[in-house]
């Protein structure tokens, strides 16, 4: 079996928007859900999983490191969820941003927003509909701008003599200080370029300048809306206005307490429920109380085509990061591991990752090794350079 890092996804927003609710209904942990703001103070850590029909439909598959349930795959990504987040956190308001740095090494975050407007902007209950949902989106991309401001400011007097003293290039620091970021040194560069800070000497550098590059980095760490509590008459009216208003964002209608009571009571074994199925099915001897709560859900999913929370997990890695799902194997003509294991594992890769870059994300020594691959489906060998593509079925050939 791979042992992998996991994707990581952060779970941002302002508090009582129900990124908590959100988590326990994706990762099925057992976390604190309430309706007072910063009930979560210490980050929820947990598994959660993107939903793909996978070849396993023709194959019979024996995943090690993912799970197949009615032919359809969930492979696992790690969601973070973390405090709420207030207007002015980067001055200490609430409990600040340095939490933040929870979700350094996420490559992409769940903005969950309370669609509904049932709740202020520091997450103070309100009367339905009477907040707007589209300040929640401005206020937290400020916030992740002074975060990431904050981080590159960060012993800046050092940075300055480690540049200006000519040992290290402005670029290289920066990429020291944003470490764990994700950022590749070409993406600083080009940020510094397009800005003109590439020449500027760090030492002159305004406050705007920080806050540029903040700005311009940030934009690099996708982020899907997530509109949830669209269970409520005004959260269906607030998703639709998001939508209209952000016509380039992704922005996915959820109901996070929809699938945290499906997700209940199918573990309860009273409905068949798949994560992310469009509809579900009654099973056990329901009270009516249970019968009609589950009714309502239904009317949801109806018109939404589900919770929305698989399908959120699914848009932050599949739309916004655009990964894709590579299948390496052993025998390329069994599709297994050496043990006979059919399609042990699926990976997470970016769409413009090469065969050798899968080798390294197996384990360092693979990409060293690394001689060719080879496309089980077709048969076709690939140099190290070849780029994979979604559902590759690949062997790898190392030294
Ligand atoms: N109607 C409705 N209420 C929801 C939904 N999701 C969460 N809630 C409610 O919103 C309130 C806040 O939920 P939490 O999940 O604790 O919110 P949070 O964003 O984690 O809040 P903090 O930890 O304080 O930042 C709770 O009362 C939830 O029951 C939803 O989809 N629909
Ligand atoms: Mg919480």
């Amino acid at each position: 079996m791979v042992v992998l890092e996991r994707v990581q996804i952060g779970i941002v927003g302002k508090p009582n928007a129900g990124k908590s609710t959100f988590f326990a209904a994706a990762t099925m942990k057992d976390v604190k859900i309430g309706p007072i703001p910063f009930t979560t103070v210490e980050p929820n850590v947990g598994i959660g999983y993107v939903r793909r029909e996978c070849p396993c439909r023709q194959l019979r598959c024996n995943p090690k490191s993912y799970v197949v349930l009615n032919g359809v795959c969930f492979i696992p990504v790690e969601l973070i969820d973390v405090a709420g987040l207030v207007p002015g956190a980067w001055q200490g308001r609430g409990l600040g941003n340095q939490f933040l740095d929870h979700i350094r090494r996420a490559p992409a975050l769940l903005h969950i927003v309370d669609a509904s407007g049932s709740t202020d902007e520091e997450g103070r209950i309100v009367k339905p509909g009477s907040h707007d949902p589209l300040r929640d989106v401005e206020f937290l991309e400020r916030e992740l701008d002074m975060w990431l401001t904050s981080i590159i400011r960060r012993d800046w007097d050092k940075a300055i003599r480690f540049s200006e003293y000519g040992k290290r290039s402005l670029a290289e620091v920066l990429m020291e200080k944003l470490g764990g970021l994700g950022y590749g040194r070409q993406q600083v560069e080009a940020a510094l370029e397009a800005l003109g800070l590439a020449k500027k000497p760090p030492s002159r550098w305004a406050d705007d300048d920080f806050l540029s590059l903040a700005r311009e980095l940030r934009r690099g760490r996708p982020v899907v809306i997530v509109a949830n509590k669209v269970d409520l008459p005004e959260g269906e009216e607030g998703y639709k206005a998001l939508k209209r208003a952000l016509p380039d964002r992704i922005v996915v209608p959820a109901s996070a307490e929809a699938e945290l009571a499906l997700r209940r009571a199918a573990a309860r074994g009273l409905i068949r429920y798949l994560p992310g199925d469009a509809d579900f099915e009654v099973l056990g001897n329901l009270t009516q109380q249970q019968l009609s709560a589950l009714e309502r859900i239904r009317e949801v999913m109806r018109k939404f085509g589900g919770t929305g929370v698989i399908a959120a997990v699914n848009a932050a890695v599949f739309d916004a990061l655009k990964y894709v799902v590579v299948y390496p194997v052993e025998n390329e003509h069994a599709l297994s591991d050496k043990n006979g294991n059919v399609l042990p594992d699926a990976l997470l890769v970016p769409s413009d990752a090469t065969a050798r870059d899968v080798a390294y994300m197996i384990h360092s020594e693979i990409g060293e090794r690394f001689v060719a691959a080879v496309d089980a489906t077709t048969g076709k060998r690939l140099s190290a350079e070849s780029k994979v593509r979604d559902g590759l079925i690949m062997k790898i050939i190392a030294r």
